[in-house]
């Protein structure tokens, strides 16, 4: 049987056995894979980088979704930037606060195709009333949209490809301008042990446009190579620094059906290991 080997960094690579192909497709945007494999389930590709695998996904879509959410503790309008599969979407629409929720992806066909051979991905958030599917470039969105939103969530790829500008200047910037007061936006920041360069610029970047601006972690199996960092940016430093206990009276107030997502999980978090605080640290000097 046939093997994927992803192609994200030049000398080392996983790969995975194809146990069953699915789809795979050169899209208007990327070319799309989805598989299966004994041990993951279904698996999505995007240019020959894993996406998302039904076995582990709930580790990241929880902590993208729950930290900001949970921290705001009152977010009624949330943006999503990517996130086709639909995996954030449903942990959005699980906070019963939200009243709206936008979801802007690129590529409608990773829509069409996640909604045929990842529907668990979804559980049917994409015919959730509150749910506003957008087709458009994230970039194009930020930046012409007049709504505004409690909590951006931005659910990209890396930083190759149409993934590439939501790790600009412009993208923080206009995104900073969606935000009511005492919003929050929080990025898929890839996994830093690989890719250190897209921390420090990130901190660059997203640090000019917010009063607080930090990192996050979760160590996610199929974004191998340890921790994956997600960036943090609010005006208010008060949002990060909540305690267990308040935390956890949101936590409960939710009453969220997480697998990975505590208040513990969510406070301990934003603890760095060393070698990245070091490298932010030097960055900024
Ligand atoms: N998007 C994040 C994929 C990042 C993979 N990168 C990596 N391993 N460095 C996931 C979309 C899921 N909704």
């Amino acid at each position: 049987m046939k093997d994927f080997h992803e192609t994200l960094y030049d000398a080392v690579g996983q790969s995975y056995r194809i146990d069953k192909l699915y789809f795979e497709h050169k899209t208007e945007h990327q070319h799309l894979m989805i598989f299966h494999n004994a041990f993951l389930g279904r698996v999505m590709t995007l240019d020959g980088v894993v996406q998302t695998t039904e076995r582990d996904e709930f580790i990241y879509h929880e902590m993208l979704a729950h930290v900001p959410l949970l921290a705001h503790g009152e977010a009624k309008r949330v943006l999503i930037i990517g996130g086709g599969d639909g995996g954030m979407l449903r942990e959005v629409l699980k906070h019963q606060s939200v009243g709206h929720a936008t979801l802007v992806e690129i590529d409608a066909d990773v829509i069409t195709m996640a909604k045929e051979y990842l529907p668990n991905h979804s559980a049917g958030a994409f015919d959730d009333p509150r749910a506003e599917i957008v087709i458009a470039d994230g970039m194009d969105f930020v930046r012409d949209t007049a709504q505004r939103f409690d909590v951006i969530i931005s659910d990209s790829t890396d930083p190759i490809g149409p993934g590439e500008v939501l790790f600009s200047d412009d993208f923080y910037a206009a995104s900073r301008r969606l935000l009511n007061p005492g919003g929050v936006m929080v990025t898929q920041n890839g996994v830093p042990f690989f890719q250190i360069d897209e921390v420090i610029n990130t901190q660059q970047r997203m640090g000019a446009q917010f009063a607080d601006q930090t990192f996050y972690s979760a160590a996610v199996p199929t974004y191998y190579g340890g921790i994956m960092t997600f960036a943090w940016g609010s005006d208010n430093p008060a949002l990060r620094t909540l305690d267990n206990a308040t935390l956890q009276a949101c936590y409960d107030a939710a009453d969220l059906d997480t697998r990975y997502y505590t208040p513990e999980i969510h406070r301990a978090a934003f603890a760095l290991p060393k070698y990245l605080s070091d490298a932010l640290a030097r960055a900024q000097q």
